[in-house]
């Protein structure tokens, strides 16, 4: 006879309230975890027409300084609790400057990129490096480094910003400080991490031979744009077509200890394999138009738009033009798997690698 049928459920009930009060707890009584392994939360996605409206709102109601330390909209998935990140381990916002504006120094534990979208004639100062700002540039801004931004030139600056604060909040790791005046001074001269590591693969002969954070602050489009070519004349790969992890030029790992940031080229007319893993990401449509598949639901974006992927959830992406490359800019939380040994990932293996589409993203969002 069972255990189970032998012990009357009314010892048992009075066992649990008697384990209750005293703080513990018994294993057997606890609902079933998520044995499935389907995604947490539902995708999500901003249009850049609504960004756009309310970055441009901002302008008109606050400046950087003491008003708002940062004119930032903040891009909060409503699915993911909390509320504040774009997944449940990064943040995403878009972040705008006007000329003559300085958004004052601070540091904070949080690390972040700035992925750059309009504009020109910004400096974010890091750590005493000036670091220019042109789109398509990227940007890090690794954790306790004074910094802060300002905007020299004559017209208004906006960026992307990712940050890891859902997760070093879950940590209780969240410090911030104020710079004691407006903006740390440069100590070191515009383009020095460049000139030290931009090459991609040499390193001057003296100084550090290993980083867990990138020495190399700065990514231009330019280097970005041709390396993207150059790739797809030769190989791509069939779950996110032409894409590259930005590297720590010392490592060749992630650019950050928490934060991966991928660029990648969906070329004309492709539509890639669905996988699925454990890791989530915030992409941004940089260029062109198509969709991404997410657990059969289809998203379609366009130039400018945001979407999460959340974790574990089955996705392909499909660029809709024939004639035109998409480009997607996304961070991901890639490192913290890796390093705590939790990565796992899986290919679709039905339909060749395809997902059968069973609504549009319009549908569900109701
Ligand atoms: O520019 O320093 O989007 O500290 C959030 C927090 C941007 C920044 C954000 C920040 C910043
Ligand atoms: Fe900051």
């Amino acid at each position: 006879m069972a255990i189970e049928q032998a012990v009357d459920s009314e010892r048992m009930e009075s066992f649990f309230r008697r384990l209750e009060a005293k703080g513990m707890d018994a294993l057997w009584r606890q609902r079933p975890g998520d044995r499935t392994g389907g995604a947490p939360f539902p995708p999500f996605r901003w249009r850049w027409s609504d960004i756009e409206s309310f970055v441009q709102e901002a302008t008109e109601l606050v400046r950087p300084g003491p008003q708002a330390e940062r004119r930032v909209v903040l891009l909060g998935n409503p699915h993911v609790p909390g509320n504040l990140g774009a997944t449940h381990t990064l943040t995403a916002a878009v972040q705008t400057v006007l000329p003559g504006e300085i958004a004052p120094s601070h540091r904070h534990t949080a690390a972040a990129i700035r992925w750059v979208l309009r504009g020109k004639g910004t400096i974010t100062m890091v750590d005493g490096e000036p670091c220019e700002m042109n789109p398509g540039d990227l940007v890090l801004t690794p954790g306790w480094c004074w910094h802060g931004h300002i905007n020299q030139s004559d017209g208004p600056m906006v960026w992307m910003d990712s940050l890891d604060v859902p997760l070093v909040g879950a940590l209780q790791a969240m410090l911030q400080e104020p710079y004691p005046d407006e903006l740390n001074p440069a100590t070191k001269p515009v383009g020095d991490s460049y000139a030290r590591y931009g090459s991609g693969s040499m390193r001057p002969v003296w100084g550090s031979t290993s980083s867990p954070i990138s020495p190399l602050l700065t990514f231009p489009w330019s280097q970005t744009e041709r390396a993207l070519h150059q790739l797809a004349k030769i190989d791509a790969s069939p779950f996110d077509d032409v894409a590259f992890q930005f590297t720590n030029p010392l490592t060749g790992g992630h650019v950050l200890p928490t934060i991966g940031c991928w660029i990648q080229m969906l070329r004309p007319g492709v539509r890639t394999q669905a996988h699925r893993h454990m890791t989530s990401a915030v992409y941004q449509v940089f260029r062109g138009r198509g969709s991404t598949i997410i657990d059969g639901v289809q998203l379609d974006w366009e130039e400018g738009d945001f979407f999460a992927l959340p974790p574990r959830a089955w996705h392909e992406h499909v660029n809709r033009s024939t004639e035109h490359e998409a480009l997607l800019f996304s961070t991901n939380d890639l490192p913290v798997f890796e390093a705590l040994n939790l990565y796992r990932e899986e290919p679709y293996a039905d339909r060749n690698g395809h997902q059968d589409v069973i609504g549009s993203y319009e549908e569900r969002a109701g």
